[in-house]
């Protein structure tokens, strides 16, 4: 297995006992750790340079823009977007989602027309289309899940018919599965349908490239790929993103206002009203540079060797399910086991240090498809090592031993 661990070092986080045992940190999927290099780099900002970005004339300001505008040039660079104009700055991969379903979608879609989803989406990229929904006539569609946790995507061409939209996660944050979106963008493509990619799961795992994909919009969160929290990405090709309205109004996103109107300034400020989350971004610009010199084909075989050990070892516990059996995925792996409740073994796991969710992961839509309330779920990073998954299961023995299932 390709040994990362010389990286763990810079995650002070990880150095730590919790309930006396060392942390053994596997909610990876809900969010990432900080290496030393982005706690740093916000940290200087604030001691050193912080200030307003793209208003002052002063010393400060025109540092803090300089390295707000390199934080978007990298997150460009880090995804193979052609123009780092075309990335913008959010707050996370739902806000990101948000955007194009009150602007773009609330333009351009009307009565009647359809959006393609699957039944895999997180909650994040099923309510805002509720939410247009309730104010447009359009339909919603799913793309089904089948018993091994793939998409389905032998009737994609007929469930294409009409539709204007197809957005769909790149990487389940339940089931792992790696979705083929290149096949789906190219089948989009020919129906004449944009494509929105949510990328929360796959960016901070893989390399990514839109230009590969040729998606029309991909979204995802700093958060989960070692930046801090408040900070996501929505990016989008230029002419896209030119032709739609904005999103919030305020300062910063004007080209110059009237009492009674305004007109707007181009891409990105457009679409990015008000003092931006400054600090975020330039941590994610660190995060970025940081997961580069780790190299992101490196954090894929790793993840992809550590989470089939995983699925292995965890297999030989008698009673033990895993959601999800496809062979392309990461290494989000969710498993119930017999007689015990999830929240008892994320509870009882916690007590000899470890650290995993149990709950619906904000997919109910797919906990109904597998007929489960919630499930358990160890999701892993480049910082864990084969050490912890040996950890993992005499715990999750433990915990069936506790609950009197006795094989
Ligand atoms: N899309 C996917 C596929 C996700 O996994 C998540 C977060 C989101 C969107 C939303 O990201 P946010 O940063 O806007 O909140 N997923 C999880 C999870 O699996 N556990 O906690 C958060």
């Amino acid at each position: 297995m390709i040994d990362l661990s010389r990286y763990r070092k810079d995650f002070p986080i990880l150095n730590q006992t919790v309930k006396g045992r060392p942390l053994i940190y596997l909610d990876n999927a809900a969010t990432a750790q900080k290496p030393l290099q982005v706690i740093g780099t916000v940290d200087q900002y604030y001691r050193e340079y912080n200030s307003n970005v793209h208003r002052g004339l002063h010393t400060l300001s025109e540092r803090a823009t300089r390295a707000y505008e390199k934080a978007r040039e990298k997150v460009a660079r880090f995804i193979h977007a052609p123009r780092s104009e075309e990335v913008i700055f959010t707050r996370n991969t739902t806000e990101s989602i948000n955007l194009v379903a009150y602007t773009w979608a609330r333009k351009f879609l009307k009565a009647g027309d359809a959006i393609l989803l699957t039944e895999m989406e997180h909650h994040s990229n099923l309510v805002p289309w509720h939410l247009l929904r309730e104010e447009k006539s359009i339909e919603l569609r799913f793309i089904p899940v089948t018993p091994r946790g793939e998409l389905d995507l032998q009737h994609l061409k007929q469930l294409l018919d009409g539709v204007r939209l197809v957005s769909v996660t790149h990487m389940s944050n339940v089931l792992g599965t790696i979705n083929p979106v290149e096949v789906i963008t190219e089948e989009a493509h020919a129906a004449g349908a944009k494509v929105l990619i949510d990328g929360a799961q796959a960016v901070p795992h893989m390399p990514v490239n839109v230009q590969d994909i040729d998606c029309d919009f991909y979204a995802f969160s700093g958060h989960k790929m070692c930046g801090p929290t408040g900070v996501g990405v929505l990016w989008a090709r230029a002419e896209i993103l030119r032709d739609m309205p904005p999103f919030l109004g305020g300062g910063e996103m004007i080209h110059e206002v009237h009492l009674n109107h305004s007109d707007y300034a181009d891409i990105p400020n457009k679409f990015e009203a008000g003092t931006p989350n400054i600090a975020q971004a330039i941590g994610l610009g660190a995060a970025v540079d940081y997961l580069s010199r780790v190299g992101m084909e490196n954090i894929l075989q790793h993840e992809q060797e550590i989470g089939a050990l995983a699925i292995e070892k965890l297999k030989s516990i008698k009673g033990l399910r895993i959601f999800g059996e496809s062979e392309k995925r990461g290494a989000a792996i969710s498993f119930e086991i017999e007689g015990v409740h999830p929240h008892d073994i994320a509870t009882i796991l916690d007590e000899q240090g470890i650290a995993i969710r149990a709950g619906h992961h904000c997919a109910q839509p797919l906990m109904r498809k597998f007929n489960v309330q919630s499930t358990a779920r160890a999701s892993f990073y480049f910082y864990n090592v084969p050490e912890e998954i040996d950890i993992l299961v005499d715990a999750l023995k433990t915990a069936k031993r506790l609950f009197g299932y006795v094989t």
